[in-house]
């Protein structure tokens, strides 16, 4: 069969009307793939067997695309003429490219300075109107709440249902990649709390087992981990840098309904794992996307989590292209010779 996007795939466990023109860019159905070098890192000798649901191959380049099939579908469906978010990036990113399939107009809100290059290239590309604003994702999603009250325009954040129901997709896949069966850990980066609730839903809805959820918050932006709002959140993996998360309640229930744990990881912790999965793996992810695999390797160090003989799988949310600048100031700079072979023997002979 032919890939045509999670909306036809999983159709029967969605609740779209039957004459729903669905809005697709055969997103999802991205590889889970098996990180054994990971593991053994991790977890000496424990026999876990860690998967990466590499989410950044998605059409933008970001899990938000399963989301947004499902909440632009249904925006067509209902009429809409104009779609607005406000987003750390990805989100926009994927709005900005599901409107422009629709013939939407789409406004994004981004915090200054605090969007990754890829994220704002993309939606500049795909001609989304971008307005910067001088404050917080937070800030941003308060101003877009209240702009749809008064305007004819569509929510397309995770507070919108339909971004939900796309995005469990995700859970039916790694069932079903697993065989038929949902892994015992379930590890993911946490922002907005829109993907923990999602998964949660999916899982349940799927009936083929439940994981045990693990959420990573970064320490600067952890306002689930410390049970209070983080007015001026604050991490170098800017995609989860939200100090008042929309699905706050929805995250903490599904935590409480699977057996979880949300735990907050410093930036330092979030790289050395970024690190981890591009050098062990070869799996490269911008920063945020780590904070689960932050979270696991925490956890399993802390003797919180007992690795052995688990399937466990961890959701990598975005591409590391996302955000070259991160991927740069975190390595040395290449190394700079003349075009000559001789200066490339001694350099490759260099003590
Ligand atoms: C790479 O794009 O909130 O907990 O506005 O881009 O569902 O919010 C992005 C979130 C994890 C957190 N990893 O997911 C946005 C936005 C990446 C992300 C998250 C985001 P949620």
């Amino acid at each position: 069969m032919i890939w045509r996007g999670v909306l036809h795939e999983y159709r029967a466990y969605l609740p779209f009307a039957d004459n729903v023109q669905i809005v697709t860019l055969n997103e999802g159905n991205t590889p889970l793939i098996a990180a054994p070098r990971l593991a053994q890192a991790l977890a000496p000798g424990a026999g876990m067997k860690l998967y990466l649901k590499y989410e950044g191959l998605n059409p933008t380049g970001s899990f938000k695309d399963r989301g947004m099939t499902a909440a632009i579908t249904q925006a067509v469906h209902e009429g809409a003429r104009a779609v607005i978010c406000a987003s750390t990036g990805n989100t926009a990113a994927s709005a900005a490219a599901y409107a422009a399939r629709a013939s939407l107009r789409c406004l994004v809100l981004v915090p200054e300075g605090k969007i990754a290059l890829g994220k704002l290239a993309a939606c500049l590309a795909y001609g989304a109107e971008v307005i910067s604003i001088a404050g917080s994702f937070d800030d941003g999603l308060a101003m877009v709440r209240e702009i749809v009250q008064r305007q004819p325009i569509a929510l397309v954040n995770s507070i919108n249902p339909w971004r939900l129901e796309g995005q469990k997709t995700g859970a039916f896949e790694i069932c079903d990649q697993l065989g038929g069966r949902a892994p015992d850990w379930h590890c993911l980066p946490v922002g907005n709390a829109g993907n923990i609730t999602a998964y949660w839903m999916g899982y349940k809805q799927y009936n083929r087992g439940l994981p045990r959820l693990l959420g990573g918050q970064a320490a600067g932006a952890a306002p689930i981990v410390y049970g209070r709002v983080i007015e001026q959140p604050e991490t170098i993996a800017t995609a989860i840098r939200i100090g008042n998360p929309a699905r706050w309640q929805q995250a903490l229930d599904a935590l409480d309904e699977s057996d979880g744990q949300i735990t907050a990881v410093s930036d330092a912790d979030i790289l050395a794992a970024w690190r981890q999965l591009a050098h062990l793996e070869g799996v490269f992810v911008e920063p945020a996307s780590a904070a689960g695999v932050a979270a696991l390797r925490q956890q399993i160090a802390a003797a919180q989590l007992d690795p052995q003989d688990k399937t466990i799988v961890c959701v990598l949310t975005g591409h590391g292209l996302k955000d070259p600048d991160a991927a740069i100031a975190q390595a040395a700079p290449p190394h700079l010779l003349p075009a000559q072979t001789a200066a490339l023997e001694a350099y490759l002979l260099r003590k």
